[in-house]
């Protein structure tokens, strides 16, 4: 390739080789070229906004200097890459990332200050890219940090939602959903207008036997979008390797109105086509951990993952190998089963196109394809009906059959005794209508499947996969536990604890191996760094509790203990539990006299999550949690001992502002639920301890803290099932503070009863399916040995700080280490120092 560029040409282009800002001039000069040029703004009318703009496009700048260094350098070296194919990128906002990924957050920060703005202003200016729903979404977008940081040539591939997840209102004490249009100005994304793939849906199959007696399939017909690639650079930290995010938007393939329709007048008919092809990339679907089964969210899936395949297949064959090295060159790994339909994908791509045998074609497909499951929710695992996959992927349907009819047959080699198995197993489901079990599909077309915390795995091994251990060994499945990036979650949310970290570490170096934090614990009892520990942790209260005043107009004292539970609103999460509890707390306080109120250690719970349009049963707990806050917040027998407060719009940006700041947070979901967890790590890794179920990652944190430092209780995954049990069939009687809360909440003491009836009701007669009344006890019993641990602040700081030196596992990069000596075999491809060589 480089032989062919002539030499006068290479000189010019070397010459002019674009050179990154090093210094403050530099980078005020370029900051400042854009905002004059790029965004025709001037000195006179440039505010905080064409400020973030200017800046971004002059980090942006940089990023594509790497980033094209990148990709050539992985193009020349040919080895194998890594495609992360996820429906969500939870990213957040990419300037500050950037600025601290890069080194020149300092830079950035003198310059701004010398253009006359504050870099926090600035920061704050930028739209979150929201494109995910809850944790799946977001360790993704940690994933993509790990990678790059790892130098891992890894490209992750997703959807360009014009709308991301909706912005959550509470308007009298209810949420409201608006919509979240972030694509207004985006500097940090690339339109590949020349990078397209026409991407067809319907139609029929036309079968014949070619020359040589082969059958032939051909997909014919139907209709055409055409996706459009979008790129994203996604640097890595303290590394040139900046790789890339390419996200599909979907727009009609002629690219245009009908010209004829709309010259005849018919303007509205005209761009009708239009509107539906844009449709496919419109909006995420805001489900966390529920499968609905639209039709749009099929055409989401299939249109994503086909361009996928082609780009990849494409980036492929320009190398020239054979078929067979493909499986060498390239891992595929399906984030959730979102993805599965890769797997017919490739297949068809191979046999129908390519002219593979299917054998030959379905060894490189299973060799190629990892598959991590993220839950066992029944309500989560996808199905598509059969009626509706033959009239939109009709090839598709036919591969799948074909799949399974192999895979039918092999088990009944192996296990002619069990009948009953090739029902249980088949990955079409004999309902009515039948449906296509996609994580049934996914484990048979993939190598490798992994659960993503040791309880979890464990049990897709004993519960929804069981029969697939027996078929295949238990060597299939394998786990690795959730990480999260912490440049993100400490230096970049927690700066000032990044910056004592380093001092007694001696550097930044535990940002790229967490491991080294275990040398804090020699600071443990070093008085100096426990008063600058305990400081830190009071600014970050102070700065949470100036969000709060600015956006509920609740004042709350940061000397409290903040109780802080936020993530997506879900019965299984039980947020229910939580505010059950708060409401034990106050009518225990109103019972008290004023001298035992006196020692009682003062609280704020604080609340933040969103919940799915259409869960009725999220939106009541919503509910609840702002009429107790109304209710408590203003009671004057209640005072600082007690504040409710839900904040509004949980995202990616806040959670940098609330996870630093907490004392106590709450991952209460019932045992065998939650898949991991991640903010869990979050708030450790930020010297915040927990309370917890023995569920997720809690059990795999507790392992690594020590008992000592963590707070759990309830009842344990082994014994739910029995538990559900007794409430359907059993003697079982409610718990009676539980009762005492229900009364309060019948009574009219948090406003209409009647609004939370069957809240009430789903727990006091209809089975307590996520056991908050099993454990109602455990719990409150649990936050008073909290109060009471509070009240020794020296016990509780040694108790943060040695948590937060055991934190090391929990890093996305021992992920990223895992997934690719594993499951992915690839290597490592470090950059050239100075690689403008190419
Ligand atoms: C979620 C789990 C979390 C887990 C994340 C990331 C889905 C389907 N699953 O517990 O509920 O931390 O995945 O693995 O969103």
């Amino acid at each position: 390739v480089e032989a062919a560029i002539p030499e006068p040409a290479r000189k010019a282009w070397t010459k002019f080789t674009p050179k990154p800002f090093e210094t403050t001039e530099e980078f005020e000069r370029e900051a400042i070229r854009h905002i004059e040029t790029t965004l025709a703004r001037s000195l006179y009318n440039c505010d905080d906004f064409a400020t973030y703009a200017g800046t971004s496009l002059a980090f942006r700048d940089r990023l594509i200097i790497d980033w094209n260094k990148t990709q050539q350098e992985q193009t020349f070296a040919d080895q194998k890459r890594v495609y992360y194919l996820s429906l969500e990128f939870l990213m957040g906002r990419a300037l500050d990332n950037a600025m601290l990924n890069v080194g020149k957050k300092d830079v950035a920060k003198k310059g701004l200050d010398e253009m006359g703005f504050r870099i926090e202003d600035v920061i704050g200016q930028e739209h979150d890219a929201a494109l995910g729903n809850g944790g799946l979404g977001r360790l993704a977008a940690c994933f993509l940090d790990s990678m790059a940081s790892l130098n891992i040539p890894a490209w992750g591939y997703g959807l360009r939602y014009r709308y991301g997840i909706f912005k959550q209102e509470i308007v009298d004490g209810y949420q409201v959903e608006v919509p979240d249009y972030w694509l207004d100005f985006n500097p940090w994304e690339f339109a590949r207008h020349d990078v397209t793939v026409d991407i067809q849906f319907h139609g029929h199959v036309r079968k014949y036997q070619d020359d040589s007696g082969k059958q032939v399939a051909v997909w014919e017909g139907g209709e055409i979008v055409q996706a459009v690639a979008y790129d994203v650079p996604i640097p890595g930290h303290n590394t040139p390797t900046t790789n890339n995010l390419r996200l599909w938007g979907s727009k009609a393939a002629s690219g245009e109105f009908d010209f004829q329709k709309f010259n005849s007048g018919e303007y509205e008919s005209s761009v009708a086509d239009q509107q539906k092809a844009e449709t496919i990339s419109a909006v995420l679907y805001p489900n966390d951990n529920l499968d609905r089964g639209k039709e749009l969210r099929l055409k989401q899936q299939y249109f994503w993952c086909a361009a996928s395949l082609y780009d990849i297949v494409r980036r492929f064959k320009k190398t020239k190998r054979a078929w067979k090295d493909f499986p060498s060159q390239v891992a595929i790994q399906l984030n959730d089963t979102h993805p599965t339909l890769a797997i017919p994908e490739l297949q068809r791509i191979l046999v129908d196109i390519e002219g593979l045998d299917w054998d030959e074609a379905w060894n490189i497909v299973t060799q190629t394809f990892g598959y991590t499951n993220h839950t066992v929710l029944p309500e989560a695992l996808e199905k598509w009906s059969v009626p509706l996959m033959q009239y939109l992927l009709p090839r598709h349907l036919q591969i799948i059959y074909d799949i399974n009819l192999q895979f039918l047959q092999y088990v009944e080699r192996n296990f002619p005794k069990d009948r009953d198995m090739l029902r249980r197993v088949s990955i079409v489901e004999e309902s009515q209508p039948q449906m296509v079990r996609m994580a049934y599909l996914a484990v048979i077309g993939s190598h490798k499947v992994n659960g993503v915390a040791e309880l979890h795995s464990d049990l897709i091994k004993t519960t929804i996969f069981k029969d697939f251990v027996a078929i295949y060994g238990p060597d299939k499945f394998t786990n690795v536990t959730n990480g999260i990036t912490p440049r993100r979650w400490l230096h970049q949310a927690n700066p000032r604890l990044s910056e004592l970290i380093a001092t007694k570490l001696g550097g930044h170096e535990f940002l790229k191996d967490l491991t080294l934090l275990h040398k804090l614990e020699a600071y443990v009892d070093d008085a100096d760094f426990r008063k600058e520990f305990q400081e830190i942790k009071y600014a970050n209260k102070v700065r949470l509790a100036k969000h709060i005043k600015n956006t509920t107009g609740v004042s709350v004292n940061p000397s409290s203990l903040f109780d802080v539970q936020v993530k997506r609103m879900h019965e299984y999460k039980r947020q229910q539990l939580n505010i059950f509890g708060v409401i034990h707390r106050y009518l225990q306080i109103k019972k008290m006299k004023p001298e035992e109120r006196k020692k009682l250690q003062p609280r704020v719970s604080i609340f933040g999550g969103k919940a799915a349009p259409g869960y009725w049963m999220a939106k009541t707990v919503i509910h609840l949690i702002c009429e107790v806050g109304r209710v408590v917040n203003s009671d004057p027998d209640v005072g600082d001992l007690l504040k409710v407060i839900f904040l509004e719009d949980y995202n990616v940006s806040k959670a940098e502002i609330i996870t630093p700041a907490s004392d106590i947070s709450e991952h209460i979901s019932t045992a065998g639920t939650e898949a991991s967890g991640t903010s869990n790590m979050k708030f450790v890794l930020n010297g915040g301890l927990i309370i917890g179920t023995c569920d997720g990652a809690n059990i795999e944190i507790t392992r690594e803290v020590g008992e000592n430092n963590i707070f759990l209780f309830g009842n344990l995954a082994e014994d739910v099932e029995d538990l559900r049990h007794a409430h359907v069939y059993g003697s079982y009687k409610l718990d009676p503070d539980l009762a005492a809360v229900f009364d309060a909440i019948k009574s009219g003491m948090f406003g209409d009863a009647g609004a939370f009836g069957h809240l009430v009701g789903s727990i006091m007669d209809h089975g307590d399916y996520y056991l908050v009344s099993d454990d109602f006890n455990s719990y409150i019993k649990t936050h008073e040995l909290i109060d009471e641990a509070y009240k020794n602040q020296d016990e509780w700081l040694t108790k943060c700080i040695t948590s937060v030196a055991r934190m090391g596992f929990f890093s996305s990069d021992r992920c990223i280490d895992e997934y690719a000596e594993a499951i992915w075999n690839v290597e490592p491809l470090v950059p050239k120092q100075n690689g403008t060589e190419h």
